[in-house]
């Protein structure tokens, strides 16, 4: 059985094998999360970022995917760096918000990670609806795990405020 649970909180501090990051396609930090999740881990994190770059994702990483690397000095093990689409560039298509959860849970069980928290990925910057994300993110995530069983222990969103924890919770509730 995997659980799949919403808390408010900073996902920096969660104490999960792979905790999941809203980044961009440049994979080399930014604001909210990202910045949060840099700050906290470190240089290396940033090292590891510029390393991805220069290799395979060297055009950046596409909406959509997802990638691991090390974790830094966050209590994770591992950070999955994943690229919300960006409503405010005309990327309305729920698939594409949908492939980021389900994305990092094949990257995570990949990994190894039994554990994974996410943030509410596309509900900041890039200007999704609070409840449209919590529901898609409860779909997708409800869909693997019923397509992986046994593959994870937990999956944990790790929300910022009140208001992005209710829709979570309402969206676990429906
Ligand atoms: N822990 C958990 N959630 C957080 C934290 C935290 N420490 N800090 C912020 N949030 P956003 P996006 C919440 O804007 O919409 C960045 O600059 C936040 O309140 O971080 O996918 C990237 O580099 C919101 O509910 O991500 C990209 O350029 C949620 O995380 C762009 O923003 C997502 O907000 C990505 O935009």
């Amino acid at each position: 059985m995997t659980e799949v649970e919403a808390v408010q909180g900073d996902i920096t501090t969660e104490r999960v094998d792979a905790i999941v990051n809203a980044a961009n396609s440049l994979l080399l930090g930014g604001g909210g999360v990202d910045g949060a999740i840099h700050a906290a881990a470190g240089p290396e994190l940033l090292e590891e970022c510029r390393r991805l770059r220069a290799g395979r994702w060297h055009d950046g990483l596409p909406v959509g995917e997802a990638v691991a690397t090390g974790a830094g000095d966050l209590p994770a093990r591992w950070v999955i760096h994943t690229v919300g689409p960006n409503r405010h560039r005309g990327q309305t298509d729920p698939a594409l918000l949908a492939s980021c959860f389900s994305r990092s849970l094949d990257v995570a069980s990949e990994v190894g990670a039994r554990s994974v928290a996410f943030p509410a990925i596309s509900a900041g910057v890039y200007g999704w609806d609070a409840d449209e994300v919590a529901d898609i993110a409860v779909a997708t995530v409800r869909s693997w795990v019923h397509d992986h069983p046994g593959q994870l222990d937990v999956v944990r969103f790790v929300l910022f405020g009140p208001a992005i924890h209710q829709a979570f919770v309402d969206a676990l509730a429906s």
